[in-house]
């Protein structure tokens, strides 16, 4: 037929093909593809004359197989087209996509009317190749297939045959394999491309899992498909995916973590590379080594410590290297009796960890040092001795006059690792001399009617040698008015002499060299109402404190008959003994305790006038007190001026105690009346707040001013300020008042730089001082303040006041500074103790000082009564030139303290300056134990008249001796005489 090629050319080369017989999605494969094949395909063609295989040039020139037939002018047309036998592989459904063009019949000119515009796809399954066999009725018929179109109109209106594209599913399929079969039944119709395939999910990796090639079942179920991991990884969670029909990787579940030592990387686990680590499994990169640590080689699950430097078995691989902490520095001990506080700084290097601790070993060395042994025994570490977090420990219960040697090691997590010698900060001290501890266990070995038989075990701690006993006994129901003293030698007495049927109680302490211990608790014991015999054994009476009922009674009587002739006080209303003690001499008007009144509030409207709140006006607060706050005010009482006052208030919510000891302070204040005493205007108690009200001190406490007004006064000025304070205490003391807190502080200063002095109280006069620290007996005492007496055994007397007083003066004249400036508390006692005294402030006149040294005298016998003071202050005022010589100052005070021994009056610039000051001062007055005489040819004194005024070392040769240490060599070995 010669139309038929140029009929069929027109399939192949127009535009439109161009792109369609390309690409294939990567999830099917091929089972068969005409346009592979560049040979003849060999497809069997029925009847011969039907289907034309022809060659031909797909859009890029690449020759491909195509089959054609166009028998439009005949009828009955049954043309058969089998391609070969196409192996089924795994699939289970098929796809057939044919490529083909196909003319209507409108555009064949002079066709007869068996023009068809369709064609059928049919299949056979077999098991295997049939060869050339082909009978047409074992096909099954797939699809009738009809082109979408034929032709396209371009835009220049010609008509182009148009490439269809059809694909059909074939599915289950079930043999080995199949045959299609195109049946043209007078179609014109050119097959361009033939390709059959199936659907799979291709291999994938995912979440570190490999996922193989799947062909989805034939049904809509999807395939669950198992992952595995892949290399150097394990499973998190069983990996899976679901495999579509459609070849579609859905739903993935699960995960792999590549292994210790191996990283991700794109859909790999890698191992680390050198100088990183990775100590567990999972997805995140390999970390860097840490600080002092390395990873020579690749892969590593952990980095290697540099030479000395570990990781504990806690610490995690990705913390630093650390090593053992240096030693701690800075030891400082603190020596009480027997016990020792130690204290140190943090090591300079803690080897890169926070957890330092600190263990102390106590050793007990012999004198030289040279044999140590561990301690043994009772010693107590509070809080422990080993693993310390902070940098202090007591060392408690250590033996009297001892020398110890305390080791100090600060260890961290990795010091048991290391095996580098261990470091100490040692300190070594020696134990102070301290009194035995109380006698714990107190028997009765035998009563009587009239004795009883006792012994004891010595006391747990007796540091040092027992030198007696001392028994203090009494009734019971004479609650220790009346008692009795014995001194025993050995741990046994007899006491004789006791009533019988009768209670006693009973204290035991222990005496060494060091002084008395503390009392054992009260026992009791009971005399029989029977006879028996006692022995006395060793017992000795050495004293007997009697003061009977009788007595005090028939002494209160007497006092109360001269007090209220002599003092206006009221006899009828406190009648009772307890005044007593505090009853001075008759004729002289004398302080009352208040705390002896049974009812305080008596005591508060005995000597303090109740005022009217209303004539109060408070304006603000100047400061806070213990009790509540202290504020500034005016006073309007009827018939008098307006005044400016202070008001102490207390403040709400006080307990009765409190409001007893707050009111004890105006009872006190209110029984004096001095210029240089702080004056009680009056109390408010009957309305809240409760208030105290004095007069108004506008220039605040002493000390602050002072430091306010840093080096702005004369010398005539602060000794006149002096002069004031030491006339208040004169006058207290002749009331018979023992302030105890006597501190620049406590002086309040008016505008016109009257000074007063104030802070009075019982109780409380030591508990709200910030200075008042407690004591080894329990007392809370100002230290630096107070005199050594009254630290040591609570010897509060005037004398103790004027050790004060001095303190007072070298404050006053070093314009506020700190006495002994940081020293400690502990230091300082050491210190006084060992004869060291505070060195003179700047500038300060040697009058002054050595009126303080005199005013620190050991022996308080020796030291200035406040009347002496007060002469000697109003004498240098009087002659101002006195106070022109100059008190040797050392070169840097902050740091020294004078040993009191090499310290006197030879302070002086020269025996001349000294000499002429001499001439102008009633000189005597100033050495204590001096009469008051005059002291008129001092010019020609020789020493020997020196020696008669108290002056015993003197002369430029004596000048003051450098003795002069460093605190903090003083802080850490104690002070060192020169
Ligand atoms: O240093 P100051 O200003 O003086 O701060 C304290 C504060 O109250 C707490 O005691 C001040 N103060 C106490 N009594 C008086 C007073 N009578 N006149 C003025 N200020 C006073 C003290």
């Amino acid at each position: 037929m010669d139309c038929k090629p140029s009929v069929l050319l027109l399939f192949l080369f127009s535009p439109v093909c161009q792109g369609h017989l390309t690409s294939h999605h990567s999830n099917e494969v091929n089972l068969l593809d005409s346009k592979a094949s560049q040979g003849e395909l060999g497809w069997i063609s029925y009847p011969s004359h039907g289907w034309e295989e022809i060659s031909g040039v797909d859009e890029h020139y690449t020759p491909i197989r195509t089959f054609q037939v166009c028998n439009v002018m005949e009828y009955s047309q049954n043309n058969w087209l089998r391609t070969n036998w196409i192996p089924r592989n795994s699939a289970q459904k098929i796809y057939v996509e044919l490529k083909f063009t196909l003319r209507d019949c409108n555009s064949i000119p002079l066709v007869l009317g068996t023009c068809k515009e369709t064609f059928n796809l049919y299949y056979m399954e077999t098991e295997e190749d049939q060869g050339d066999q082909f009978w047409e009725h074992q096909f099954s018929k797939i699809d009738t297939i009809a082109a979408d179109e034929s032709f396209t109109q371009t835009d220049l209106g010609d008509r182009i045959l148009k490439l269809n594209t059809e694909v059909r599913e074939v599915g289950p399929v079930a043999q080995k394999g199949f045959y299609l079969a195109f049946q043209d039944v007078g179609a014109c119709v050119a097959l361009v491309t033939v390709r059959v395939y199936f659907k799979k999910c291709p291999f994938t990796v995912r979440n570190l899992a490999t996922f193989p090639d799947t062909v989805p079942t034939d049904s809509q179920a999807l395939v669950e498909v198992r992952g595995s991991c892949v290399n150097n990884s394990r499973e998190a969670e069983p990996p899976r995916m679901y495999c579509s029909t459609e070849g579609e990787w859905l739903v993935p579940i699960g995960k792999c973590l590549c292994d210790v030592a191996h990283e991700p990387r794109g859909v790999t686990c890698q191992v680390c590379r050198p100088g990183f680590y990775k100590s567990s499994p999972g997805n995140l990169r390999c970390s860097k080594c840490p600080p002092h640590s390395h990873a020579h080689q690749e892969g590593s699950a952990h980095c290697s410590c540099e030479k000395n430097y570990f990781r504990s078995e806690a610490d995690p691989s990705s913390m630093a290297c650390t090593r053992p902490p240096s030693s701690p520095r800075n030891v400082i001990s603190v020596i009480n009796e027997t016990s020792v506080i130690l204290d140190w700084s943090w090591p300079a290097d803690s080897g890169g960890r926070k957890d330092v601790t600190f263990n102390v070993v106590c050793k007990r060395c012999s004198a030289g040092q040279r044999k140590c042994e561990a301690c043994r025994g009772a010693v107590r570490f509070l809080p422990r001795p080993a693993g310390l977090s902070n940098t202090t420990v007591t060392v408690a219960d250590l033996l009297a006059h001892t020398n110890y040697t305390f080791e100090i090691e600060a260890l961290n997590g990795v010091s048991a690792l290391s095996s580098e010698p261990r470091q100490f900060a040692t300190v070594t001290i020696t134990t102070n001399q301290a009194a035995p501890s109380p006698v714990a266990v107190i028997r009765k070995d035998r009563t009587s009617r009239n004795s009883i038989s006792l012994s004891w075990l010595e006391p747990e701690r007796p540091n040092g040698i027992i030198l007696d006993y001392e028994v203090k006994f009494y009734e019971k129901q004479e609650q220790e008015t009346s008692y009795t003293i014995l001194r025993a030698k050995g741990t046994n007495v007899t006491l004789n002499g006791l009533k019988p049927d009768t209670i006693y109680l009973l204290q035991i302490r222990a005496r060494t060299a060091a002084g008395y211990g503390g009392s054992s608790r009260k026992f009791e014991f009971e005399t029989s109402p029977d006879s028996f015999s006692i022995s006395s054994e060793n017992s000795q009476v050495v004293l007997v404190a009697i003061s009977s009922a009788v007595a005090i009674i028939l002494l209160s009587v007497v006092v109360y008959l001269l007090l209220g002739r002599f003092c206006g006080y009221s006899k009828s209303k406190h009648p009772d003994e307890k005044r007593l003690p505090f009853v001075r001499l008759p004729g002289i008007r004398t302080y009352v305790d208040p705390h002896t009144y049974e009812d305080p509030t008596q005591a508060i409207h005995e000597f303090a006038r109740e005022l009217d709140a209303s004539c109060i006006a408070i304006d603000k607060v100047v400061g806070a007190g213990e009790f509540g706050e202290v504020c500034s005010g005016r006073l309007k009482q009827p018939s008098k001026k307006e005044t400016c006052v202070a008001i102490k208030t207390l403040k709400s919510g006080y307990t009765e105690t409190q409001r007893r000891d707050f009111l004890s302070e105006a009872s006190i204040m209110g029984q004096f009346d001095h210029p240089n005493i702080i004056r009680l205007e009056g109390v408010v108690t009957r309305n809240k707040p409760v208030m105290i009200v004095t007069e108004y001190m506008e220039n605040g406490s002493l000390d602050c001013f002072l430091r306010r007004h840093d080096a702005q006064f004369t010398v005539i000025q602060l000794v006149g300020m002096l002069r004031g304070i030491a006339s208040g205490m004169k006058y207290l003391s002749d009331m018979g008042y023992v302030h105890r807190d006597l501190a620049a502080r406590n002086i309040l200063v008016n505008s016109n730089l009257v000074c007063k002095v104030s802070d009075f109280g019982l109780s409380r006069v030591l508990e709200d001082d910030p200075e008042a620290a407690y004591t080894t007996r329990g007392g809370k005492i100002p230290i630096r303040w107070t005199a050594p007496e009254a630290i040591a055994y609570r010897k509060f007397t005037s004398a103790s006041d004027a050790w004060s007083y001095g303190i007072v003066v070298w404050e006053v004249m070093s314009y506020g500074e700190r006495p002994y400036w940081e020293m400690s508390n502990q230091d300082v006692i050491k210190a006084v103790d060992e004869g060291y005294r505070l060195p003179p402030p700047m500038d300060c006149p040697a009058a002054l000082y050595q009126l303080m040294l005199d005013c620190w005298q050991k022996d308080r016998n020796n030291r200035p009564k406040f009347d002496q003071i007060v002469s000697l202050l109003d004498k240098l005022i009087r002659n101002p030139s006195s106070l022109k010589i100059i008190a040797n100052a050392p070169s840097s005070p902050e740091n020294m303290l004078l040993d009191r021994t090499g310290a006197d009056i030879a302070t002086f610039c020269s025996m001349g300056d000294w000499l002429e000051s001499m001439h102008t001062l009633s000189c005597k007055d100033i050495f204590n134990g001096a009469s008051y005489s005059s002291c008129n040819t001092l010019a020609k004194t020789s020493t020997e008249d020196f020696k008669q005024v108290g002056v015993t070392i003197l002369g430029p040769q004596k000048k003051i001796v450098s003795s002069i240490t460093a605190l903090e060599t003083h802080a850490k070995n104690g002070p060192v005489p020169v």
